[in-house]
């Protein structure tokens, strides 16, 4: 980690104690799980960088930007429309809630039975421990759980907090409420920059985000291959590299890896034997450093082929046409490619399940694993349709409810190993 940014995290407001002893703690936390790999694509070496120095140069750079006039708007879910910030000359950041570290400082105001990402995410601004959170001008939240909705009330007396409202069914007029979300959402986002949003801005925009999408489409598609070219650690970090990360720099990188994790597949190459138990992980997100299943995963034998998540393929799998048209046309596309997000906040929600098993059967998994953060209610009986769509069609499933501590580790990893065991036989 590198120490040179201390006056800018103090010019931010940043509790430099605090601070260190997250850098200092995550550290060690890195190279165990990720340096410890064997034949890692060597393209990962930017990622690498990236967060070895994840709170500088990439800080730096959206301080230069707000110095220069320009303004930072943070989000915490995939439903914020990153292209109506962008036309804005804004910079999108997704704001990373994986840390156990800020969980006791948000017990100190929210309830202790609240989910890890909600707690984790409000710890930071509290403890002043997140130079992402500082550097932002706006924060937008949305209402698709209950906890986060409310979450955001609180956090809004900390910083400025827009909320967008997720609607719960895909109806046709809950369809038109989020239309007009959009529509109100990028008319806070013009007021917040001064800058208008012209066609041709929007559609620019439109196309940035894109290529990011297909670049991380393109890499997931790798991982179909067997032997799979790039561990699910691996292809996790990339994900979640890719909502902070500059848009037009990302594609380039995650293009550069699957240039070469393609060539692995050309020559038959994989990062685990042929024969590794590949598992499909669906449920919650897992915002940076949340690293703690897919390394309990692939230290126990398995490979992660696939994640059926908001950090993975719900966040890119869609595209928003590039047809341009009037902005209030391409706001409506927008609006619509948003809309085929199968969060488990909308009800009924059954593209999801179908989405699992087709998921499933394209990576080739041989069981999957439904991951859900302790008191997230809604993943949490949304399970119960993921299992009895995955026991139709013959695919195991393992359910995991767990937080951000190590607390449980033991005993997640005494039935990982049950579980694999019965893969294999
Ligand atoms: S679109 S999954 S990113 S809301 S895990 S905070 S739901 S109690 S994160 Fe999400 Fe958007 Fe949906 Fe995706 Fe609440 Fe559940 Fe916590 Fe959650």
């Amino acid at each position: 980690m590198t120490t040179d940014h201390r006056q800018m995290w103090t010019d931010l407001g940043i509790d430099l104690e605090r601070h260190d002893a997250l850098l200092n703690a995550l550290l060690p936390i890195y190279e165990e799980t990720f340096l410890s790999q064997k034949n890692r694509p060597k393209s990962m070496e930017y990622f690498d960088f990236v967060v070895g120095d994840i709170h500088g140069i990439r800080v730096q750079e959206l301080r230069q930007h707000a110095m220069n006039g320009g303004k930072v708007v943070a989000t915490y879910c995939v439903f914020v429309p990153e292209e109506i910030v962008l036309a804005a000359d804004a910079i999108p950041v997704g704001l990373c809630a994986g840390t156990q570290f800020s969980v006791p400082i948000a017990e100190e105001v929210l309830p202790r039975n609240t989910c890890a990402l909600i707690k984790s995410s409000f710890g930071f601004k509290l403890g002043r421990i997140c130079p992402y959170v500082q550097t932002s001008h706006l924060i937008v939240g949305e209402t698709t759980c209950d906890g986060k909705k409310k979450m955001f009330e609180i956090l809004g007396q900390y910083q400025p907090v827009y909320v967008m409202e997720v609607p719960n069914k895909k109806t046709q007029p809950s369809r038109n409420l989020w239309l007009s979300e959009v529509i109100a959402f990028k008319e806070v986002i013009e007021k917040l920059t001064g800058n208008k949003i012209t066609e041709d801005k929007l559609a620019r925009a439109t196309k940035l985000v894109n290529d990011r999408r297909r670049a991380l489409q393109r890499l997931y598609n790798t991982r179909q291959s067997r032997p799979v070219p790039i561990s699910g650690k691996d292809a996790l970090l990339v994900t979640q590299v890719s909502f902070y990360d500059d848009v037009d720099r990302c594609a380039q990188q995650v293009n550069a890896i699957c240039d070469e994790v393609e060539a692995r597949i050309a020559a038959g190459e994989g990062v685990f034997p042929t024969n590794t138990p590949r598992i499909l992980i669906s449920g919650s997100p897992m915002a940076i450093p949340n690293w703690k299943l897919h390394h309990l995963l692939e230290t126990a034998g398995a490979a992660v082929v696939c994640e059926e998540s908001c950090i993975g393929t719900r966040a890119f799998s869609e595209l928003v046409p590039e047809n341009g048209g009037t902005v209030e046309e391409q706001l409506r596309a927008i609006a619509d490619r948003y809309m085929q997000i199968h969060c488990a906040c909308f009800t009924p929600n059954d593209e999801r399940l179908d989405d699992i098993v087709r998921l499933a059967r394209e990576y080739q998994v041989d069981g999957v694993v439904h991951y859900n953060l302790q008191f997230c209610h809604t993943y949490a009986n949304e399970a119960v349709k993921v299992e009895k769509s995955l026991a139709k069609e013959g695919i195991p499933l393992l359910r995991i409810e767990t937080d951000y501590s190590d607390e449980d580790v033991g005993q997640l990893r005494t039935r990982v190993d049950a579980f694999l065991e019965m893969i294999r036989r």
